[in-house]
């Protein structure tokens, strides 16, 4: 048996019941056959089996007392995966569905991610089933000061570094760091996504929906195109979808449609962004609202069928497997041509296949949405050196990083012999630096 179906099959067995951990694994795994054939030093020295093990997983007890007085326990995790090209990154997500698996999944993404940013960041996530939604701000406080009672020992500024993702924005990043500073008395770059007053960067909000977008504007500009005049259909209403709207709106392009996790609204004069950032940013509330306030626009209930609405570009940006083998089929059938992911791991296999056999441009979730960990690292050189960047200066950054993915991403497909199978080019060019990396530190 194959060096990577032996490492694939014993990953399988040594972790069941952790499906989206087996999915990313597997789509990974079987991309990097011709490094490792390339390489035979790789196999002697268990680097795949050492790839695929976290260096360290922590699994705490969260508890905590809501508004009615009562006595709430959430499981708390942080997955450090790798730190051969630095210091573990990744975010924290809060949401009911999250258990070991999820958090697996994600990091092992992080890992090849974080290295396709260029910048020195290993790979690391983590998290709670804790479900933000509906809960006072007394009792989001309360969540994240005993969770962080916990997670302070095992992070740092040179350690490991959390960050947002779903269910963590600016309020909760807040309410970690004041207890992080609180119990360890040191204001250092410990998370990303600080607000401005306290070490956060300019950019670092708008930063994976801008970096979505000028990965995929660089994919457009080499086959001669633009955003301009695109029909593009976005997932999710969150930090991602927000601001990958307005990046492609301010490119020229139409949003139409954009959703929570309740269902969809359709908007055919283009979505009114203020409408939506009241209802999500500010508010909090529910996407349906969006329907009375516009006119002309309608609601409808249920996440998949917004995938039926035709477009040219899709942009995935709310969660693994939302586009599955029947949703990318009729995404293709009716004639989209670039798919983007924003979230991470939003096509399933299938899905991907389907994309792929049918000549779309598909720009996998590592590549596609590191904008935002890449501006985490710029906020962490920012702290480290105790300067703050301009706007201007930060998205200049940004704008490169995204440019240069794309074309790394590139150039190593057409290297292996895979021209614009950006899967393929994605796995490759993160793996073999942080392969490089392991092969220098030894056995360890
Ligand atoms: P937010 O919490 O800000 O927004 C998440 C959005 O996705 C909401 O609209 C939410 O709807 C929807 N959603 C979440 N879970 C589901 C579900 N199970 N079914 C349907 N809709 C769902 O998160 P982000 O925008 O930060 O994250 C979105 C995606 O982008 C995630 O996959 C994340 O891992 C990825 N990502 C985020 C980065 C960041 O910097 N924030 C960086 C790179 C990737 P509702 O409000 O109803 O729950
Ligand atoms: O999936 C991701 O890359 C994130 N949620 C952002 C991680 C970070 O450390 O900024």
């Amino acid at each position: 048996m194959k060096y990577v179906e032996r490492v694939l099959k014993n990953l399988k067995k040594q972790n069941p019941n952790e499906p989206e951990f087996h999915q990313a694994a597997t789509e990974i795994l079987t991309t990097l056959a011709p490094v490792v054939e390339k390489h035979p030093e790789y196999e002697a020295a268990g680097l795949l089996e050492r790839f695929v093990e976290p260096e360290r997983v922590v699994m705490f007890r969260v508890p905590w007392v809501d508004d009615k007085g009562r006595v709430q326990v959430n499981k708390g995790y942080r997955v450090q995966f790798n730190s051969a090209i630095g210091p573990y990154k990744g975010g924290l997500r809060f949401h009911p569905s999250v258990n070991l698996s999820i958090i697996k999944f994600l990091g092992l993404e992080q890992i090849l991610k974080n290295s396709l940013t260029g910048l020195p960041i290993g790979g690391g996530k983590g998290g709670s089933n804790f479900d933000p939604k509906g809960k006072s701000d007394r009792e989001i406080m309360a969540f994240c000061q005993s969770f962080m009672t916990e997670l302070f020992r095992h992070i740092g500024a040179d350690t490991d570094v959390p960050a947002g993702d779903i269910g963590v924005g600016g309020r909760e990043i807040g309410f970690l760091f004041g207890q992080y500073k609180r119990i360890r008395d040191e204001h250092v770059g410990v998370l990303t996504g600080r607000g401005l007053t306290y070490g956060g960067s300019l950019v670092r909000t708008e930063a994976t929906g801008y970096g979505l977008v000028y990965i995929t504007e660089e994919a457009l500009k080499m086959r001669g195109d633009s955003f301009k005049g695109k029909t593009v259909v976005i997932s999710g209403s969150g930090n991602v979808a927000i601001y990958a709207c307005e990046k492609a709106q301010s490119l020229g392009a139409k949003v139409v449609a954009m959703y929570d996790s309740n269902g969809y609204i359709y908007d055919a004069n283009g979505i009114k962004l203020d409408v939506i950032k009241d209802i999500k940013e500010v508010r909090r509330a529910r996407i349906k609202e969006y329907a009375n306030l516009v006119p002309g626009s309608t609601y409808t209930e249920g996440c998949k069928g917004i995938w039926t609405i035709p477009c040219d570009i899709a942009l995935p940006c709310a969660t693994q497997n939302e586009i599955d083998e029947a949703s990318a089929q009729t995404l293709v059938k009716n004639g989209v041509k670039y798919v983007a992911e924003g979230a991470n791991m939003p096509s399933t296999l299938e899905a991907i296949d389907v994309f792929q056999k049918a000549g779309v441009v598909f720009l996998p979730a590592k590549a596609a949405n590191a904008g935002g960990v890449a501006t985490s690292a710029l906020e962490m050189a920012q702290s480290s050196g105790r300067m703050f960047w301009s706007f201007e200066e930060v998205d200049a950054k940004l704008k490169n990083i995204m440019v240069n993915i794309y074309h790394n991403i590139d150039n190593a497909a057409k290297e292996y012999g895979y021209e614009g199978n950006y899967v393929m080019g994605a796995n490759i060019a993160g793996f073999v630096k942080v392969a490089t990396a392991m092969m220098a530190h030894g056995i360890v």
